[in-house]
Order: C-alpha cells, then sequence, then structure tokens
C-alpha cells in the first residue's frame, strides 16, 4: 500500500547538476531552477517534470509539505505565494479556491490539503515508506494528524507562535491574549499527544506521516520560550521531537524565520 516499489522514481537531481552547470543562457533544456524554501535558503535544479509545491516559506503546512517530499527523496518545484496577502491572485484561487497554501502540481494533476498531499507523495514515488502497515498504527497515524490539525494548530502555531514569535520578528504587534490563550489550550493537547506518539528507540528508524505533520507545529511551538519550557516538562514528548528535529530533513527544510 505504501506504493515504495510501485511508486515512480524520485526524480532526484543527478550528480553535478546544479546551478553552476547551466548553460551560457543560464538554462538547462528540461531542468528547471527551484528556489529553496527551507533554512539554507538554497536552491536546486529540478526536472521540469518534478512536481511543484506552491507555498509560503513561513507556512507552517507548506513546512509539512516540504518535510514528507524531502523524508520520501522526491525533487520538487518551489512557487512562492503569500496567502496572507489582501488579494491572492485569482491564478492561485483557480489551483486553491479557499486560497491557502500548500498545492502540489503534479503534471496535470493539483491537489490541495496537506495530508492529501503527504498521502499522495508516499503512494505515488518511490522511496521509504512513510506509512505503517496494519490497521491499528495507520489509525494511530491518521489520529495524529487529525488531533494535529484539529487541536494543535490555531493554539500552538496561530496563537502562540504566530502572536508571540512570527509578529514580534516581523515588526508587528503580538497579542498578549491571544498568546495565554495557546498556552492554556496547548496544556491539554500536549498531554494527548505525549500519549500518542512514539518515541524513536532505534538509529535506522523511518518517521510515519504522523511525524513529519506533527514535527513543524511543534517546532514553531517550541521557538516560543513558554512553548518550549511546556514541551520539555513531558519527557516522552520531548524525546520524540528532539529526534524529529535532528533529522537532516528537519533542519534543512525549517524555514529561516525573519
Ligand atoms: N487544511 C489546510 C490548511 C492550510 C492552511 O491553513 N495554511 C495556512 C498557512 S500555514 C494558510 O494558508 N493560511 C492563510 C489564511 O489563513 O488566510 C491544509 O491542510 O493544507
Amino acid at each position: 500500500m505504501a506504493g515504495a516499489d510501485m511508486g515512480r522514481a524520485g526524480l532526484m537531481m543527478p550528480a553535478g547538476v546544479g546551478i553552476g552547470w547551466a548553460g551560457a543562457d543560464g538554462a538547462v533544456p528540461g531542468w528547471v531552477w527551484s528556489g529553496g524554501a527551507g533554512s539554507s535558503g538554497a536552491g536546486t535544479m529540478v526536472e521540469a517534470a518534478a512536481p511543484v509545491l506552491h507555498g509560503y516559506r513561513y507556512s507552517v503546512y507548506a513546512w509539512i509539505a516540504r518535510l514528507v517530499l524531502r523524508e520520501k527523496g522526491v525533487a520538487h518545484g518551489w512557487r512562492e505565494i503569500d496567502p496572507f496577502l489582501p488579494d491572492v491572485p485569482d491564478h492561485y484561487r483557480a489551483l486553491h479556491p479557499f486560497g491557502r497554501v500548500p498545492v502540489l502540481v503534479d503534471g496535470d494533476f493539483v491537489l490541495y490539503e496537506t495530508c492529501a498531499i503527504a498521502r499522495y507523495v508516499d503512494e505515488a514515488f518511490a522511496g521509504p515508506a512513510l506509512q505503517p502497515e496494519g490497521a491499528r498504527a495507520r489509525a494511530r497515524m491518521q489520529q495524529i494528524v487529525s488531533v494535529a490539525d484539529s487541536y494543535a494548530y490555531r493554539p500552538l502555531v496561530r496563537q502562540v507562535f504566530g502572536h508571540g514569535v512570527f509578529r514580534p520578528r516581523v515588526g508587528r504587534l503580538g497579542d498578549e491574549a491571544e498568546v495565554s490563550a495557546g498556552l492554556a489550550a496547548a496544556a491539554t493537547v500536549l498531554d494527548a499527544l505525549d500519549r500518542l506518539v512514539s518515541v524513536p528507540d532505534a538509529a535506522g528508524w523511518t518517521p510515519t506521516l504522523a511525524d513529519l505533520h506533527l514535527a513543524p507545529m511543534l517546532g514553531y511551538f517550541a521557538a516560543a520560550p513558554e512553548g518550549q519550557m511546556m514541551l520539555a516538562r513531558l519527557p516522552r514528548l520531548a524525546a520524540w521531537f528532539a529526534a524529529m528535529a535532528a533529522r537532516d530533513a528537519y533542519r534543512e527544510t525549517e524555514p529561516a524565520l525573519p
């Protein structure tokens, strides 16, 4: 089901191909430059046929999609779109009627909703299986994704990170009441997640789509000192997060905050 054997090739960039390799006009036939959205800010050359992720560099959901693509080993293009602009352009609304990010465009297949994108990437491309076998393990994975979307995103990301970390960094006033409400709601969410996550116990561990969905949300939450303190009080969840945050894929896709 996970499709590791049936999936398309991962479209990895061949050795020696990079921006410095481009021809005189800077163009390499069949390849396009993909500006990076991760912490390195570096871009890569990807095949023109590679899927393209439309996202906003600071979006936690775009980060989740990039993390899944990176863990799967799928090279992809990147198109920057700020969904918080007052007028999301019509060409983008044609891809996403709700004007949010991200959207994955793979040839003639246009897909929005991050959990659908993550599952598609896992099942349509070759690479490590990111979904476990077995009804219970899959149900647990789906449960964690749903908890993250339904109960974690708003308090952890929009309230604590958005008002306590992001806004001050871009010179905007954060609302203290939002931060306090987010921290209060976070207690129940973190307790629940502490009981749900599986702490990796082996070096060769492969994360699931649940781990990849949750880690960016906790990463943004822990960027607030109060968030980091709350996380540290839950040893299981803290150990799980430390393992996720130590992964190359996490570090390479983590947005460089302003
Ligand atoms: N259910 C959507 C949520 C996506 C979402 O809310 N993205 C945020 C950025 S992290 C966004 O586009 N926000 C724009 C807005 O709220 O207007 C998904 O899973 O992709």
